[in-house]
């Protein structure tokens, strides 16, 4: 019946916020470098004094999911981007961490209906994690088109499922069900054979 995929054009119209952990800073500035690079490079004008994307900085990867949830349910933006680094140490504080901001990244896209893009880099040492940002390839350019291609797709489905506002909750009260796309097949498939 149909077939929805991003696309990475049109991007004039979309509005993106950015969470980043200043915790290990050497690689997450190097991660938000990629991203806008990538973003700008798709017709998005990163500037923060711009109107497509606004940017919040959290002390570390742990603070992430309270931000990406709360800028998801001001409905302002298509997609929210979190990029942080979580990098092994002695101690088994890497694991409470990585644990965290994985499951709170996924809790915030399905609390609000809004596309909250998964970009921490959970590695072994700073030489993976460089090498991740910047030093081989960038991870944060990946991170901005998982974005511009969820923000799209989200878009299409909108419009198909009535009206842009079906799935956009603006009560946090509600935060705790998911959104109606999920509940109810908003978009009708061939039935299972
Ligand atoms: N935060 C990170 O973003 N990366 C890490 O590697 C990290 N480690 O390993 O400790 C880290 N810790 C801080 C944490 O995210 C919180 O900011 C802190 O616990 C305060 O809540």
């Amino acid at each position: 019946m149909a077939v929805f995929e991003g696309t990475f054009t049109q991007t004039e119209s979309l509005r993106f916020a950015i969470v980043i952990g200043r915790f290990n800073d050497l690689v997450t500035g190097k991660l938000l470098e990629g991203c806008q690079d990538c973003l700008k490079r798709h017709g998005i004008d990163p500037d923060p004094h711009g109107s497509q994307v606004d940017y919040a900085w959290v002390p570390g990867c742990f603070e992430i999911p309270l931000l990406a949830r709360q800028l998801a349910l001001t409905h302002r933006y298509d997609a929210i981007i979190c990029m942080g680094a979580v990098i092994k140490g002695q101690t088994p504080h890497f694991d409470y961490v990585a644990s965290e901001v994985s499951k709170g990244i996924a809790a915030a896209a399905f609390q609000t209906g809004v596309p909250v893009v998964f970009g921490v880099l959970t590695t072994d040492t700073m030489q993976q994690a460089l090498e991740r940002a910047g030093i081989k390839s960038n991870k944060g350019w990946e991170y901005a088109m998982n974005a511009i291609e969820m923000a799209s797709l989200m878009r299409q489905v909108q419009t198909v499922s009535g009206s842009a506002s079906d799935n956009r909750f603006s009560d946090p009260g509600h935060a705790q069900i998911l959104p109606p796309a999920l509940e109810t097949s908003a978009v009708s498939t061939d039935t299972p054979s």
